[in-house]
């Protein structure tokens, strides 16, 4: 068997040692323009370059839960998309947003001014049951941000396409309860994957639509996010906040109005890191269920988009 590795932005030399010693059957190494056809490949955000060449990929494992920057490209007929499922990255955004949502409703930026100004000045947090948390997707990684949630006493309520029995969590289901669930929402988290159905999803409408004085906590994707909306309904005071880890442009372009705004708190794609060792474990063993002719998780729907 060859896995090709083709991984925009990210250090080959660890990769190809852990994918060398997690599949030892395999013929491991790092895309190069000419290469012979390759069997499995190994990717993140590759070029178009490189989908004209290796077109007798059967599986392709893509580095990242996302799927977005591959489903525009020119893949092979029939190929197998698998996307990360967890694999560790979960639990890191379940602490990301935990944090983000605490951080809003004891006042943290507040309390921090305070200090800093030499006041003394303790506050007593609203009742949580002011605080509904909406999560928009439920899946790997929305679900279990939602169920984090639960560990503070916040209500969560949460959006995806199809029904879910999440203990404690109050469900809500398709286009027809988006704006039922949004106007029960003060702090909005999104997890939705991006495809047609959910690009700009979060604008001057939908956001509207909240709980007067809601944050935004966007760590799925930019394009999901119209800014100049944002922008406005912060300016408006509709809006109290918004933490964002993903942006339209990666980096964030220097003179863009996130950097510098009071009311934002900006990370650089940072919530969910794609850890190596946990990533090569779940390849391996997924090469070997397909090897098997069994179905894996995790594989991705190419007409859905996710
Ligand atoms: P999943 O595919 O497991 O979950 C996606 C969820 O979104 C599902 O519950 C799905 O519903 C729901 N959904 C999809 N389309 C719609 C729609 N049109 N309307 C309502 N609900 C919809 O993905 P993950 O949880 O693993 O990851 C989510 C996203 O997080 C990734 O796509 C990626 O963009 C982002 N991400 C960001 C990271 C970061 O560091 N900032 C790191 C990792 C991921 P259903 O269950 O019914 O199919
Ligand atoms: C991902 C990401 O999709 O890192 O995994 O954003």
């Amino acid at each position: 068997m060859k896995i090709t590795f083709c991984c925009t932005n990210t250090p080959a030399e660890p990769w190809l040692a852990g994918l060398r010693s997690a599949v030892p059957q395999a013929e491991v190494s790092v895309w190069q323009p000419g290469d012979p056809p390759a069997d499995v490949a190994v990717v993140w955000m590759p070029p178009a370059a490189f989908w004209a060449e290796q077109t007798q990929v059967r599986t392709v494992f893509n580095i990242g839960a996302g799927v977005d920057a591959l489903m525009g490209q020119s893949l092979p007929a029939g190929v197998r998309v698998v996307r990360l499922d967890d694999a560790g990255m979960a639990v890191q955004m379940a602490e990301y947003v935990c944090h983000a949502v605490i951080a809003y409703f004891r006042e943290w930026a507040a309390i921090e001014q305070d200090m800093r100004q030499g006041l003394w000045q303790a506050r007593d947090p609203e009742s949580r049951t002011d605080w509904p948390v909406g999560v928009m997707g439920l899946g790997v990684l929305g679900e279990r941000v939602a169920r984090a949630l639960q560990t503070f006493e916040f209500p969560v309520n949460g959006w995806s396409r199809s029904a879910k029995a999440i203990p404690g969590v109050r469900g809500f289901v398709g286009p027809e309860a988006f704006h039922d669930f949004l106007a029960q929402t003060r702090v909005l988290v999104n997890l939705l994957p991006l495809t047609p159905a959910t690009e700009n999803i979060l604008n001057r409408d939908t956001l509207s639509r909240l709980r007067p004085g809601a944050f935004v906590i966007n760590v799925a994707r930019g394009r999901h996010l119209v800014d100049e909306d944002l922008l406005a309904l912060l300016a408006s005071g509709h809006l109290a906040g918004a933490t964002l880890d993903v942006f339209r442009t990666e980096p964030l372009p220097a003179d863009h109005p996130f950097w510098h705004h009071p009311q934002i708190r900006i990370t650089p794609h940072t919530s969910a890191r794609t850890l190596l060792a946990d990533t090569v474990a779940q390849i391996a063993s997924k090469i070997a269920a397909v090897e098997r002719g069994e179905a894996v998780r995790g594989e991705v729907d190419v007409v859905r988009g996710y």
